[in-house]
């Protein structure tokens, strides 16, 4: 039964029709299967196909808004039960959380947080196309002890090595966890981030080695 829902969920993703992948996304959960399998198993492959083909031109921008769209619409459904699953514990950490600036893909950066939040971290999410300057106040403004930086394209990637430099010229003492699709450990050691993760569950192992590092 699971196999052929989430076959449809991919479907709803691909025909980027977000009234199907929410009603999906309803029967799974009283179905009774957990949500990031549903996200993973069911819309993900959607996402990975639409942004194939728009990548060797066989989509366009609007399938590549329409699928973001029903992949959010789902998602939003499935988060109160991610998050309602995380148990009330000692906060663990505080992390400010963002896409980088230049950069409006805000699903994977949302579901990072989702999972922190859950997991006990105090998570301040800065949302999308945050300018280096703003994360670094609100760094300073809660004394965070992770920053993670979300970027999914290739030319906002090099945000994540400004923020990282501009935090060790003010001697800030945070670190920092990198993610995002074209985000790989190559680059993660040649911009001397803390962390890095490719995706939400290993987020929330990386943050807790974080704060344990810390
Ligand atoms: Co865009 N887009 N997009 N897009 N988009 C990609 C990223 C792209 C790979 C598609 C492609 O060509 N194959 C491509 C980037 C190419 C590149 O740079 N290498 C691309 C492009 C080119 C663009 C535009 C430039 C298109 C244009 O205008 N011509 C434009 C840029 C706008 C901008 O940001 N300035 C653009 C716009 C958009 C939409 C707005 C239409 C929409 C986003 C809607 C939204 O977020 N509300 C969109 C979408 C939906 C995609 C794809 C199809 C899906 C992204 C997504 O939501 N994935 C994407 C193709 C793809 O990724 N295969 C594509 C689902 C999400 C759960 O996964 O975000 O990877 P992801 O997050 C994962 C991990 O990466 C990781 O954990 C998450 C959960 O597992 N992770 C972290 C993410 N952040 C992390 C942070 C961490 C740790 C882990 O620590 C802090």
């Amino acid at each position: 039964m699971s196999a052929e829902l989430f076959r449809e969920m991919t479907q709803s993703i691909l025909d980027g029709d977000d009234e199907v992948s929410v009603e999906l996304a309803k029967k799974a959960l009283s179905a009774g299967i957990d949500s990031l399998t549903i996200i993973t198993d069911g819309y993900m492959p959607g996402v990975k196909e639409v942004g194939d083909a728009f990548a060797c031109g066989d989509a366009f921008l609007p399938e590549l808004v329409m699928a973001g769209e029903a992949m959010k619409a789902a998602v939003a459904v499935l988060e109160p039960t991610m998050k309602a699953s995380g148990q009330a514990r000692k906060i663990l950490g505080k992390v400010v959380l963002a896409t980088v600036e230049g950069d409006i893909h805000e699903i994977g950066k949302s579901l990072v947080g989702t999972m922190l939040t859950s997991s006990g971290f105090e998570v301040y999410d800065l949302g999308v196309d945050v300018p280096t300057a703003d994360l670094l106040a609100k760094v300073e403004e809660v004394d965070a002890d992770i920053l993670g930086l979300s970027a999914l394209l290739t030319t906002t990637m090099i945000k994540q090595k400004e923020v990282i430099d501009e935090i060790a010229k003010r001697g800030l003492k945070v670190m920092v966890m990198v993610g995002g699709a074209p985000v790989t450990e190559e680059w993660v050691q040649r911009i001397e981030a803390d962390g890095y993760s490719e995706d939400a569950v290993g987020a929330v192992e990386i943050a807790k080695k974080l704060v344990g590092a810390k």
